[in-house]
């Protein structure tokens, strides 16, 4: 890409490749490490698509250093990866024993980066909960045992890599966590009301306890942070949510209402703290994240949802509040919102990719809820600055080219699909900073590799990276090269 003045990135930009712990490490069982709920819960026969599991993934536990030489090439500023909970402490919680192998391997891990000048960009948690904390008083379900085994899991981190790492991400969207592990039960723990799926669970209400949950536990984590490791480590630290842009289906006043819901909730919620959630995704993903930035759930979550919903105590609120030093933005696609519909889990509001005239929004995905749509990402990044002013990270965006597991690699890695949707990402984020000033600071397209997939298990692949799982060879697509000049 020609680099004049307004094709660049600022100079301190963080940019680079994400993963997650789960979807990369395999070697469950090596160095002492716990299991996590992912790892029994992939193997019942049915919860992933190909019947496969984590258990070797890229095998990037052994493969590290090829790993960080790999992005090293790449030529990347930054990595967001993050650390496995039953790694550091197998059986989770603050009076268990501390692994001092899990320890040093991300010791080793983050120095490896540093020489190589890349700026590790850390997420605690990305859904890998220790299997004994579930088994031992129901996880994210237990608020008063969760809370404080996360904040010490947290602090045993920040003591051991806050020295160099200076970017911290308490969780990875809630969200996914609340309403895809405890309430559609397609995400481990896998809990839900429907009996074909799960034993045991209850869609309706244990989303909302297991959302509060997460929020304290990340608040308390923050607490510490700032108390105990910021005045000396200086670092920052925030959340991530997913959520996508969203533009009324057409132009009828119920549908333009749907959207502007969601913008009277966020203006709202501006209005009390530096920063907040996208309105239009909040509306569907981020209202489970009002509290961070406004102190309270959003009033038609509490209407929906009645005394379902958890109520915070004033001591829980003064931690709560204000409780993220900037904006993690986890985003893939745009929707058309509809009025209507009874899915809780999407505030009442149906999306579609098909507009009204029957043609769809952009090119398709492998995945049914991902279509290519640059503009709404520019839109949303721009929404998200003029009302909240606070710093973006975009901490994900990404692509899965619909077929590529059928390819051969030679063709798999020529994908002109993903080309072309970070084309129009890339182009809408450098007019976003450039043109319409909005202050982004950090780009980690997902992923560096093709990976475990979660309930899709290895058939979709989101890599800028082909991962041959036969031999474990790594080959870069063509996409990875295109965001390596963007970069530049
Ligand atoms: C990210 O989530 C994850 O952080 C990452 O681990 C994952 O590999 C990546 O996406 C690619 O999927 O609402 O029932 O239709 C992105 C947000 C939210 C997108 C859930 C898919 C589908 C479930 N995801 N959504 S549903």
């Amino acid at each position: 890409m020609a680099a004049s003045p307004s094709s660049k990135l600022p100079n301190n930009f963080l940019w680079g490749f994400a993963t997650a712990s789960f979807q990369i490490e395999g070697s469950w069982d090596v160095d002492g490490r716990g299991k996590s709920i992912w790892d029994d819960f992939a193997k019942i026969p049915g919860k992933t698509l190909d019947g496969r599991n984590g258990d070797v993934a890229t095998d990037s536990y052994k493969r590290w250093r090829e790993d960080v030489a790999l992005l090293a090439d790449y030529g990347v500023k930054a990595y967001r990866f993050s650390i496995s909970w039953s790694r550091i402490i197998p059986l989770g919680g603050r009076n268990d024993p501390i692994n001092p192998l899990g320890i040093q391997h991300y010791n080793n891990f983050i120095d490896a980066l540093l020489e190589h000048g890349i700026t590790p960009f850390v997420t605690l948690y990305h859904w890998d909960l220790p299997q004994a904390l579930h088994d031992r008083y129901g996880g994210w379900l237990n608020k008063e045992e969760i809370i404080k085994d996360y904040a010490h899991y947290s602090r045993v981190c920040f003591e051991a890599f806050g020295d160099r790492v200076k970017h911290w991400l308490t969780l990875n969207e809630p969200w996914c966590v609340a309403i895809l592990g405890y309430g559609r039960g397609v995400f481990a723990p896998g809990r839900s009301s429907d009996r074909v799926r799960s034993p045991e669970g209850n869609s309706s209400t244990e989303p909302w306890i297991v959302g509060h949950s997460l929020i304290l536990a990340h608040a308390h984590a923050v607490k510490v942070y700032r108390e105990e490791f910021k005045p000396h480590q200086h670092g920052e630290i925030g959340i991530t949510l997913n959520g996508d842009w969203e533009m009324p289906y057409d132009d009828s006043p119920e549908n333009i209402e749907a959207a502007q819901h969601a913008l009277d909730v966020a203006i709202g919620v501006c209005r009390i703290l530096p920063y907040a959630a996208s309105c239009s995704s909040m509306f569907r993903r981020y209202r489970l994240m009002d509290p961070i930035y406004l102190g309270r759930y959003p009033a038609h979550m509490r209407e929906m949802l009645g005394d379902r919903l958890p109520e915070f105590t004033s001591e829980e609120l003064a931690v709560v509040k204000g409780s993220s030093d900037f904006y993690g933005m986890n985003t893939y696609t745009t929707n058309l919102a509809r009025a209507g519909g009874d899915d809780e889990f999407q505030g009442l509001v149906d999306y579609t990719f098909t507009r009204p005239d029957g043609t769809q929004l952009g090119p398709q995905a492998e995945c049914a809820w991902l279509q290519d749509y640059p503009n709404g990402f520019r839109q949303l990044l721009n929404y998200l600055w003029k009302r909240y002013k606070t710093p973006i990270f975009v901490t994900e965006n990404g692509f899965a080219v619909k077929g590529e597991n059928n390819l051969p690699i030679s063709e798999a890695v020529k994908d002109d699909a993903r080309v072309h949707y970070f084309r129009g990402t890339t182009a809408a984020l450098l007019a976003a900073i450039n043109e319409d000033g909005v202050d982004v600071r950090a780009y980690f397209p997902w992923s560096f590799l093709d990976n475990f997939e979660w309930a899709d298990g290895y058939k979709t692949r989101f890599g800028v990276t082909y991962v041959d799982y036969e031999t474990q060879k790594r080959y870069p697509k063509d996409s990875g090269k295109f965001l390596i000049n963007v970069s530049i």
